[in-house]
């Protein structure tokens, strides 16, 4: 796989990524759940992560170059000086038995041949959207529903961006409509857990679901 040549990415730090690794199963958990972050450039991914997760958030920031402010427009994004070039990684448990590792993708969509290696073994996405850049979350919400991967959107609180009802983001977004909209405040750790909730209760239904639906030889 080629790496775009408008852009050095840094290889994580292979030592960095199994310290955390090992400092991640070092607990009583028996179960574990893989969550992915996605949604368009400075959306608040990175911060999402870090409100969340019990270990120092692993972070592959890279201060953005005169390259890439060519390619991404951060005057919209506020007070960004840096990108997430390979991905975030954060460690969350629940209770005594579960621990959730969230994964944040980096954002935008020259990076998109990362997205398979960080959704690999996902059970659910929460896609970020900015609503006053609506367009930018078009390439994740895409990539989620053609790969099947379920999804909750959380749109971020910005003081530049208007406060649409769920329903408004889920017609603006052309949602499917079991697809839940939440609002979160990223920098808020109560308000990322909400959203997690939101997530994991949306895979919930869709997994009773799929158990009381006949099988598909049924419609034959
Ligand atoms: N006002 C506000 N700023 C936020 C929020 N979440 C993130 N930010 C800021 O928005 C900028 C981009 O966030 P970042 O997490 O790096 O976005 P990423 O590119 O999606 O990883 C940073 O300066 C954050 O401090 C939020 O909920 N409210
Ligand atoms: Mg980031």
């Amino acid at each position: 796989m080629t790496e775009p040549d408008n852009i050095h990415v840094p290889t994580p730090d292979p030592g960095a990524v199994a310290e955390r690794a090992a400092s991640a199963v070092a607990t009583t958990a028996t179960r574990s759940a893989k969550i992915v972050i996605a949604g368009g450039f400075g959306v608040g991914k990175t911060t999402f992560v870090g409100s969340v997760s019990e270990i120092s958030p692993l972070s592959t920031e890279a201060s953005m170059t005169s390259a890439a402010a060519e390619k991404d427009d951060a005057s919209k994004v506020d007070t960004k000086m840096s990108t997430t070039v390979a991905m975030d990684f954060g460690r969350l448990a629940v209770g005594q038995d579960i621990v959730i590792y969230l994964f944040g993708t980096p954002g935008q969509s020259r990076f998109a041949f990362m997205w398979d290696q960080v959704s690999l073994g996902a059970l659910g996405a929460v896609i970020m959207v900015d609503t006053a850049r609506l367009d930018d979350s078009h390439a994740a919400i895409d990539y989620f529903e053609s790969k099947g991967l379920p999804f909750v959107i959380a749109t971020n609180s910005f003081p530049h961006s208007p406060l649409g009802s769920p329903e408004q983001v889920r017609d603006a977004l052309a949602l499917a409509p079991h697809v839940p909209v939440v609002n979160v405040d990223a920098r808020e750790r109560s308000s990322v857990k909400q959203a997690l909730i939101t997530l994991i209760e949306h895979l919930l239904v869709l997994r009773a679901q799929a158990a009381v639906a006949p099988p598909a030889t049924a419609l034959v």
